[in-house]
């Protein structure tokens, strides 16, 4: 049995990951110290993939908090844009001063999408990579992906990030427009996370 607890460090600046890794957590009883309420820095990202990015968030972050700590590393990927968003997906939403406007990011996807004509399709996918490091150097990654589609304009005031404007294949509404539950029912990140706690169990 690998165990992580009793305290675990989520390495996220990220308000809406945060909220939902709490809400995936609940159930195993372990405390749960957000990146912020540590003070620690937001690393660079130079990694070339969503689970290299996501290690050395936790990396960073297990060895400046002594501590256990998870990082979360995804972004949406657009087939008709060569995946892109992808890795760069908050970035995206970056304006000249480097405040983040999903608003903006989602609009910047379409007019991208609408340039790619309407035989590239609409077909999207999230990734999401979980990385769990030790302060001793262990680490571990998972990955979790749900596929769709992109409608427009935005539906829905749940989730965060692009969910407004995604359909996971099989559903109607928009990952905006679902409860938290249903949300956390098919994710990118519920999938990456079920990896993690079947590991967690061996
Ligand atoms: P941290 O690095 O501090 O975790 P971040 O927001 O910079 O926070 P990323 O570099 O992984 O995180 O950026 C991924 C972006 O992709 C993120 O800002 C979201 O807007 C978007 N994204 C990731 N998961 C999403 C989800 O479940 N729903 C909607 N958008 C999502």
């Amino acid at each position: 049995m690998n165990a992580v607890g009793p305290k675990l460090v989520i390495a996220t600046h990220n308000e809406g990951k945060l909220r939902e890794i709490r809400a995936l957590m609940a159930p195993f009883g372990i405390e749960c110290l957000g990146a912020a309420e540590l003070d620690l820095p937001e690393p660079e990202e130079t990694g070339t993939s969503f689970v290299a990015n996501a290690e050395l968030k936790a990396r960073a972050a297990a060895d400046l908090a002594g501590l256990p700590a998870l990082s979360d590393d995804s972004g949406l990927s657009v087939d008709a844009l060569n995946g892109e968003p992808g890795i760069h997906s908050a970035r995206w939403a970056e304006d000249e001063a480097g405040k983040r406007d999903f608003g903006h990011a989602m609009q910047k996807v379409e007019e991208a999408l609408q340039a790619a004509g309407p035989e590239s399709g609409r077909d999207a996918h999230f990734t999401c990579a979980l990385s769990l490091a030790w302060p001793d150097g262990r680490i571990e990654s998972f990955e979790g992906k749900v596929f769709g589609h992109l409608v427009w304009p935005p539906r829905g005031d749940n989730g965060f990030g692009y969910d407004p404007v995604f359909v996971p294949h099989g559903h109607e509404e928009t990952f905006g427009e679902m409860e938290p539950a249903a949300k956390h029912a098919m994710s990118h990140r519920a999938k990456a996370f079920e990896q993690l706690v079947q590991w967690l169990a061996t």
